[in-house]
């Protein structure tokens, strides 16, 4: 494996820019331990494009997408925790897995309201072996009772009632996820319901969904199981309308008050950033789940690359205190790229966002916008994104025993030609 940097010289950097740090007033050491501790929900559906071991030729709906036939693609449950595998040791820190229900493990099928923690058993086994906490997420998507658009808002209440049954199920097994692996499992209920065209009745499906959720959290599960509703802006055939938009979940999570917000940063008008509502949410609510992910254009998933978007997130939950109100998930499916690497790369630049955000003289700065010195605010603000963080994140893939700088993409070649190419 070609080598990026010799550990003298990933050394050698880094107290270079630890100095650089204490000079504005940041200990780097105590930034680590932070970063060290922060747990990323790693979101299964990267490993095979959102398709899940219901059914091998199950077709993705519910106005998500998919693009790329990169080849390699897991399909079985063994073949998906075989490169999950990779990518945690990839990764450092000890990090969660998000899994939906479409990944379930049985020999029959099993219909979307009668599933259980037993057809689960072959994740929580491998999650308890490799220190992985897991979270969870209902499939309201690719099933013929979801077909024509709708499922907890359905105006028939029959296949109201049956994606009700379902998401109490995943609830249930959210609850046995958070007890045998002695942490609080995210059970997330995201429903692609809407419409194509501008409806004439806008509220009636809103009226059915804040029923349907109402009767799908009326028993309460925590500690173990915690509840999160994910708001969208459109979908590829709800471009009209969706049922469950901003407003309406942020009103539903306020008002229950038992209910974590879900922020999906591809999920708002392009100019719109989740970063900004991260603290007046949490004003509101007691904890968020965000879903980082990067929109463009239509989609709502791309890899995260470390942009400003993700920076200003990852700022937002450092400067306000939040790292412990908030659970940090990805959210993005690529299929045009070794799907591995996608991954990879997506959950570093989030943990380097992180990074970033640590590495801040916050207080400092604080400082200066009281004093309403805003041009040395600015002036400072503009410093920090040259500052050498490069060096402090090399260092800590190095402590962690995980590849520095590029190295990784070597190792995924390599997992590509020796086990990806013979699928
Ligand atoms: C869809 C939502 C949702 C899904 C996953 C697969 O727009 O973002 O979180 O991506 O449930
Ligand atoms: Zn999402």
């Amino acid at each position: 494996m070609p080598t990026y940097a010799t550990d003298q010289q990933v050394l050698r950097a880094y107290e270079l820019a630890k100095e650089r740090y204490a000079a504005i007033g940041v200990d780097v050491e105590q930034a680590l331990a932070q970063l060290a501790e922060v747990a990323i929900s790693l979101h299964c559906w990267q490993g095979d494009d959102v398709g899940g071991f219901e059914d091998p030729d199950a077709e993705l709906t519910g106005g998500i997408a998919v693009t790329g036939n990169y080849p390699g693609k897991a399909r079985t449950a063994d073949e998906l925790r075989q490169d999950l595998d990779l990518v945690y040791s990839l990764l450092p820190g000890d990090h969660r897995l998000n899994l939906h229900a479409i990944y379930l493990e049985t020999d029959q099928k099993v219909e979307r309201n009668e599933i259980r923690p037993e057809h689960f058993q072959g994740w929580v086994d491998w999650a308890k072996a490799h220190n992985h906490g897991i979270d969870f997420n209902p499939t309201c998507f690719s099933h013929p009772l979801a077909n024509d658009g709708f499922t907890l808002a359905h105006p028939d209440p029959g296949v109201r009632r049956f994606w009700i049954e379902h998401c109490i199920a995943c609830r249930e097994i959210g609850a046995y996820f958070g007890q045998a692996l002695g942490s609080p499992c995210v059970t997330n209920v995201w429903i692609p319901d809407g419409y194509k065209d501008a409806p004439v009745d806008r509220l009636a499906p809103r009226e059915r969904l804040v029923e349907s959720l109402d009767e799908i959290f009326a028993q309460d599960m925590t500690p173990h199981n915690l509840d999160a509703v994910e708001a969208k802006l459109f979908g590829i055939g709800s471009e009209s309308y969706v049922v469950g938009s901003h407003e309406f979940y942020l009103g539903y999570a306020v008002a229950r008050g038992n209910v974590l917000l879900c922020l999906d940063s591809g999920h708002f008008h392009p100019t719109e950033s989740i970063a900004d509502k991260i603290s007046s949410v949490l004003l509101y609510v007691d904890e968020l789940l965000l879903h980082i992910s990067r929109g463009v254009r239509w989609d709502s998933d791309h890899v995260v690359t470390l942009n400003d978007d993700a920076l200003a997130i990852m700022q937002e939950v450092v400067r306000g205190g939040f790292l412990g109100r908030v659970h940090i998930g990805l959210d993005f499916f690529d299929a045009s790229i070794n799907r591995l690497a996608a991954w990879t790369i997506g959950a570093r630049n989030a943990l380097k966002a992180l990074l970033i955000a640590l590495l801040e003289p916050t207080e400092r700065l604080r400082e200066l916008e009281m004093a309403g010195d805003y041009t040395a605010r600015l002036a400072f603000l503009e410093a920090l994104k040259t500052m050498p963080f490069d060096a402090v994140w090399d260092y800590h893939c190095l402590r962690s025993g995980v590849p520095v700088g590029l190295s990784y993409l070597d190792i995924i070649k390599e997992y590509e030609a020796s086990v990806l190419s013979q699928r």
